[in-house]
């Protein structure tokens, strides 16, 4: 089926229809633009339904989200928007199996795979936070475990150890030095699993994908609201600031090849840290205030660890480039990490200084 001919599934004005081009940088599905004659752009999506298996749950997540943050805040809500199908659902499935979602495209946005300016790490922050905020009291039982353990350090382990005894052999034997550095952390990144298990920690509706590319901006680099929440669901606090600061505070792309330009910038650790709190500070507990100087090390441990996998396992779940396309991104993570071990001190420093001035 044309391109086209699935737009027409959905309840927008196809004539209209300028273009329908590939777009963004996920490694999850296949992305589209949809340019129009008419008052509005679209995003349309292939789903990866190898990823998600129960497509249904995943959008009636999503559509929940959303319903739920439009009493709340209709701004963001109306840049989540998405178009039912003819049949009034919000995806489509066609004759090969497989299905299609719209969102409405919010006009003049933009979005960064990673930050420069301290400024728009503020706004990355206050965003996360926001989100953070607004879905404090959502119904947690209402949301599908679309991927099950997904920031679960345990898990990632196990998984990790079953690619090193069945992933490609060449490929195990390539990265020997790369499996004990793994296993040297693996101990030390159980641990705001253990504190959740001890209940020191709550469990929260978490967005679990807080890449920086998941920020909206305007045309003046000011925060409208997050996006792609097909991970939202129950998770720990650090999960989100994490993976947030992997991205949003790091000196360069997720996959970049020239490792001596690979660090935690703490100019920007402390902006978003600043964004995030000022919407946070009041609902955390004083255990996830103390460790989230550590969040960002499981993060990138934990993502780092799972292109790591992938490699060994073939390159079956990310999108690559090519076929060192996972390997790199585990070296350039795996730097991020020893920055952020480096600094681990000052990283404590920033978040105990932003907490302090903002609940005096
Ligand atoms: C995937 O497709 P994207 O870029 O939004 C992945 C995240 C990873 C990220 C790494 C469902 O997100 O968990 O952190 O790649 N999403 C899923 O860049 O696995
Ligand atoms: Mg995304």
């Amino acid at each position: 089926m044309i391109l086209l001919d699935i737009c027409s599934k959905f309840k927008i004005d196809t004539p209209q229809i300028i273009s329908v081009k590939p777009y963004g940088s996920g490694h999850i599905h296949d992305t589209f633009k949809v340019i129009t004659r008419g008052k509005c752009d679209y995003l349309l999506q292939k789903i990866n339904s190898k990823i998600f298996s129960n497509i249904p749950a995943l959008q009636s997540n999503i559509e929940n989200v959303i319903n739920y943050i439009k009493a709340e805040d209709q701004d963001s809500a109306n840049a989540l928007e998405m178009i039912n199908s003819i049949s009034g659902k919000s995806f489509f499935l066609d004759e090969n199996g497989d299905y299609w979602r719209i969102f409405v495209f919010v006009h003049k946005s933009k979005t960064y795979d990673r930050v420069i300016t301290s400024d728009l790490a503020y706004e990355g922050g206050k965003a996360f936070g926001e989100f953070q905020k607004l879905l404090q009291k959502f119904p947690v039982e209402k949301l599908y475990e679309t991927l099950p353990k997904f920031h679960n350090a345990d898990y990632r382990l196990e998984l990790f150890e079953s690619s090193v005894k069945r992933g490609i052999r060449e490929r195990v034997d390539r990265v020997k030095e790369e499996i004990e550095f793994v296993r040297s952390r693996a101990i030390k990144m159980k641990r705001i699993l253990k504190l959740g298990q001890q209940n020191k920690i709550p469990l929260r509706v978490t967005h679990n994908d807080t890449k920086i590319n998941n920020v909206l901006f305007d045309e003046n680099d000011k925060a409208i609201c997050v996006i792609d929440l097909d991970t939202v669901m129950p998770g720990y606090i650090h999960y989100d600031f994490g993976d947030a600061i992997r991205t949003g505070a790091s000196s360069a792309e997720e996959d970049e090849t020239d490792l001596d330009k690979m660090f935690i910038d703490l100019n920007l650790f402390k902006a978003y840290s600043q964004g995030f709190l000022e919407q946070t500070v009041e609902m955390l507990n004083e255990t996830e205030i103390n460790e989230l100087y550590f969040a960002p090390q499981l993060l990138t441990f934990i993502i780092a660890l799972r292109f790591l996998t992938d490699y060994l396992d073939g390159d079956v779940y990310f999108k690559t480039n090519n076929e060192e396309h996972n390997l790199q991104r585990w070296f350039a993570q795996r730097k991020l990490l020893l920055s952020m071990e480096n600094n681990e001190g000052k990283m404590k420093q920033v978040v105990e200084h932003i907490v302090k001035k903002l609940t005096k």
